[in-house]
This record gives C-alpha cells, sequence and structure tokens, in this order.
C-alpha cells in the first residue's frame, strides 16, 4: 500500500519519538478500514459515455458525448430518450458533458457546449419518468474563448440547488486570469435555483439570496466557489452533504477539493495563483487559498484527475464512506479518507476502469464508472 510504503521511507528518516507518532498515526488510520475487495462488473457498451445520473424508477441515465441520453435496463442500454447530437460537437473538450435531475425527478438538464462551443444549461420537464421535449428551454449559457476546459458537471446540492461547473475558459495556464477573476463565471461553481426565475429570458433562473458574493460589486452572483481550472467532476457526499472537487491540473499538479456542508460558499481554490498547493508559475498563495485536500503529481500514469463520490452503497461494507476517483490517464480506482477535511487514508481498490471519464452515483448508491472507449461499469463487491 502507498501509505506504507511513505511511511517506511518517512521514518527511517526520522528521529525515534517522532516516527512512533507517525507509526501511531498510521496505524489508527489504516487499521479503520479493511481495503474493501472489488471487481467492475462490465453492465453496458455506450457511444463515448462521458456523464449520468440517478433517475426516476432507481434507474441510471447515461449521457453520450455525442450527444445522446440513454436509460440503463437489466440488459444494457436502451435507444437514445433524448438526442441533441445535431446541436454539438465532440471536437476539442467539447460535447454533452453533464446530466441530472433535481431532487424530485420533475427536471432533468443537460450541460453540453453548442455549435459555437458555448456552454448550455437546458431544462425538460420530467412526467411519469420521461422527458417532456416541448419544454425544453435554456436555462443558462457561457461563452468559451477555447475549446477545452468546459468543465460541465451539473448536480443538484442537498440544498435543492443546481451548482454548475466551468473550467477557466481553457488554452493553457489561465491566460485570461479568469481563475481569480470575481466577474467571469468561468473557473467557478455555480449556484443557482433554475426554477425560481420568472419564465422570461431576462430572468430564466434566480440566485439565492445568500450566494456568498451577491452584496459585493463587480463579483458574479452565481459564484459559490473560484480558482478551479477545469473542474471536470464534483459531487456532494450523499451522507454529509460535503462538496468534493476534482480539479484537473495544468502540467504538474492533480487535486481533490473539498468543503464541508456547512460551508457559506466563496471558497477560493487557488488557481491560477496555485497548482495544487505549489505556487504556479510565480503565483503568489492568496491569503483565503483553501489548499487541496488532496493531491498527486504526474511522476506515475496519472495526467487527469476524475472526481468522483464517497460511497454510500450497501454492496461492498468496506468502501463505506471512502471517496472513490480515478484519472482518465491512469484508469486506477484510487479511494480517500476524509474526516474534517483532512485525508486520513488512501487506497487503491486494484482494478482499472480504463480511460476514467466520469462515475455515477446511482439512486440506491452503488457507483458506476464509466470509460470513454465505452464501458458501463458497476463496481460490485469481489
Ligand atoms: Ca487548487
Amino acid at each position: 500500500m502507498k501509505v506504507r510504503t511513505r511511511s517506511s521511507a518517512i521514518i527511517g528518516a526520522l528521529v525515534l519519538a517522532a516516527s512512533l507518532t507517525l507509526t501511531a498515526t498510521l496505524t489508527t488510520a489504516s487499521a479503520d478500514e479493511a481495503q474493501a475487495q472489488v471487481v467492475l462488473t462490465e453492465v453496458a457498451r455506450a457511444q463515448g459515455p462521458s456523464a449520468g445520473a440517478a433517475g426516476p424508477d432507481g434507474k441510471v441515465w447515461i449521457a453520450e458525448r455525442a450527444g445522446t441520453v440513454r436509460v440503463l435496463g437489466d440488459y444494457g442500454l436502451g435507444e437514445p430518450v433524448l438526442d441533441i447530437s445535431a446541436e454539438t460537437t465532440t471536437d476539442g473538450e467539447r460535447g454533452l458533458l453533464g446530466v441530472a435531475f433535481d431532487p424530485e425527478f420533475a427536471h432533468f438538464y443537460i450541460s453540453y457546449t453548442d455549435l459555437e462551443g458555448t456552454s448550455t444549461i437546458d431544462e425538460f420537464a420530467v412526467q411519469d419518468g420521461e422527458l417532456q421535449p416541448d419544454t425544453r428551454r435554456t436555462v443558462l449559457t457561457q461563452e468559451q474563448p477555447y475549446p477545452n476546459h468546459n468543465g460541465g458537471d451539473i448536480k443538484f446540492g442537498p440544498d435543492g440547488y443546481l451548482y454548475i461547473a466551468f473550467g477557466d475558459g481553457g488554452s493553457g495556464g489561465d491566460p485570461h486570469g479568469n481563475g481569480q477573476n470575481l466577474d467571469t463565471l468561468l473557473g467557478k461553481i455555480l449556484r443557482i435555483d433554475p426554477t425560481g426565475g420568472d419564465g422570461t429570458d431576462a430572468a430564466p433562473y434566480a440566485i439565492p439570496s445568500d450566494n456568498p458574493f451577491v452584496a459585493e460589486e463587480g463579483a458574479k452572483d452565481e459564484i459559490w466557489a473560484y480558482g478551479l481550472r477545469n473542474p471536470w467532476r464534483f459531487s456532494f457526499d450523499a451522507g454529509t452533504g460535503d462538496l468534493l472537487i476534482g480539479d484537473v491540473g495544468q502540467s504538474e499538479w492533480e487535486e481533490i477539493d473539498w468543503a464541508p456542508a456547512s460551508s457559506k460558499g466563496g471558497e477560493n481554490y487557488g488557481w491560477s495563483s496555485m497548482e495544487g498547493n505549489h505556487p504556479f508559475r510565480g503565483g503568489t498563495e492568496p491569503a483565503n487559498h483553501v489548499p487541496p485536500v488532496h493531491e498527486y503529481d504526474r511522476s506515475g500514469l496519472g495526467c487527469s484527475v476524475t472526481g468522483g463520490f464517497v460511497y454510500r452503497g450497501e454492496a461492498i461494507a468496506d468502501l463505506a464512506g471512502s471517496y472513490v476517483y480515478s484519472d482518465y490517464c491512469d484508469g486506477t480506482l484510487r479511494t480517500l479518507d476524509i474526516e474534517n477535511g483532512e485525508v486520513t487514508g488512501e487506497g487503491d481498490l486494484g482494478v482499472q476502469g480504463g480511460e476514467v471519464i466520469s462515475f455515477v452515483e446511482a439512486g440506491d448508491g452503488e457507483l458506476y464508472v464509466l470509460a470513454i472507449g465505452g464501458a458501463v461499469s458497476r463496481i460490485d463487491p469481489a
């Protein structure tokens, strides 16, 4: 295990007293949980699966990047229930990038880049478990200066609001300084009330009155958190409500960011002054920087973190409460145990997900792994 290897090396270099303390700490952490024994069960093949969501009737809905949405049944994926393939492209990092249901399954939301590359969040009413195409409307758009770093993940928080992740706009190194600029939605996580507007184009959604920057001149009211490079996948812990963000690094550091359920928002995750815990290109650490709860470099196979979920299912007892994530290039499923914002254990589930682009948390808490090559797999007990 990685933790043991590291601790052995560290212990060798430390004086006795310090090493005893360290050993005790690590022993406690690893004794808490046996390493979960899991297998990946391929349950379906998709065309470039990119995102998914728990849908009505306990079903899992899967989005394909080229623009289709299909429902996972007992025998794989059904015919598309939505097809916007004429309205999006898959050049760069574009496409259909996120899907979400509201908590009542009354509305379905899609997040995609349109033919101009503009990030677009659309809403459909859902009735009797089915999309109502005639009800489609655009909730929010954001122009994108480059075809990469679109973010695009969307999730409902435990507060019932819709959270939207946007990358810094792209290119490389955040050339426009969007990460730290509160006057743009790029490089942010947003929080909106999608059905709280008056239904007109002037107010297609509402802004929760307790959003952190509503009273700040020159700051966008939609912003919940900032200083993000490409928060490709984020999630809320279904058990605690804590927020976990996988923010893809520029060239050296991949990171997981964390905020407690009690957060009032406004976290500055550092980009592009910081990459992980490290000043980026001579940047100065912002006074309010919230450092990642975990980072890893690219000395291994990893090159692009894929944020996952804290496991709250029942099938794998030893995985309960662990955050499961991966890396698009590495593909190994890894875990973090996080207590009060501190990582208390790191694990490796010993299974390969391929080019892992996303995780999906089903209604029963079980986790699915999407590989861009087509595999839709469930994490099962070994
Ligand atoms: Ca950061």
